[in-house]
């Protein structure tokens, strides 16, 4: 299997779906290393710890972390169950993005920024970063989110190990469209 198909196998397995391999997750979404690469060898997925841990490593949005002795794998963020990242609440900056799209906007702008199958929704530090996520689905159009001012009146924020900020939701009134022109 190529890196990017254990990838993406990964995500779906650690964020999603841990049943679809037989695995359970733990309270804070690990799993064993050794279980996880026999349950893929079960499947017939010849996986080498050292092709594990290249992906890891290598992942483009650091999407994977191994615990401190190596022994257990989680995905950072991005589940749809819960799980305890055991991430701390932390003071957000000024200003934080969303990149959607069109065909999401007028909903977003009504009822605000809402988790669907996520346990969070998604933040991302820059406008470059929200450019790449809206992207995924289009022609990305960049929210900016008054993060501070939502942190002052009591919403909760996170940031990831991958430095994804996180937050339950975002009320509309704390939404904004970037001016198109500053658009990168
Ligand atoms: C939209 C990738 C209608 C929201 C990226 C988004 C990110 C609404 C979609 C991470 C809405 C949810 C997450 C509302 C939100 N009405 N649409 N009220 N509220 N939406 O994938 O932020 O490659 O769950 O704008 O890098 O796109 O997976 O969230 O378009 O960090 O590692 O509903 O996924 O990382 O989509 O992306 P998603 P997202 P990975």
């Amino acid at each position: 299997m190529e890196d990017i198909e254990l990838s993406k196998l990964l995500s779906y397995v650690l964020r999603h779906h841990p049943e679809h391999l037989s695995l359970t997750l733990d309270e804070h979404g690990y799993v064993g290393v050794d279980e996880l690469l026999s349950a893929l060898r079960a499947r017939a997925h010849r996986i080498s710890r050292e092709q594990l841990e290249r992906v890891v490593t290598t992942s483009d949005k650091q999407r994977f972390g191994l615990d401190a002795g190596g022994n257990r794998i989680r995905a950072r963020q991005g589940h749809s169950r819960r799980v305890d990242l055991e991430l701390e609440p932390i003071a957000p900056p000024s200003q934080l993005f969303h990149g959607t799209v069109e065909r999401f906007l007028e909903r977003i702008l009504q009822e605000g920024l809402i988790p669907k199958a996520r346990q969070h929704v998604h933040l991302s530090p820059d406008h470059a970063t929200a450019h790449d996520v809206g992207g995924r689905r289009g022609s990305p159009i960049i929210l900016e989110v008054a993060a501070a001012a939502m942190h002052e009146t009591g919403h909760v924020f996170y940031r990831s190990e991958n430095g994804v900020w996180l937050t339950e939701r975002v009320p509309p009134a704390y939404l904004r469209r970037a001016t198109p022109a500053l658009e990168p």
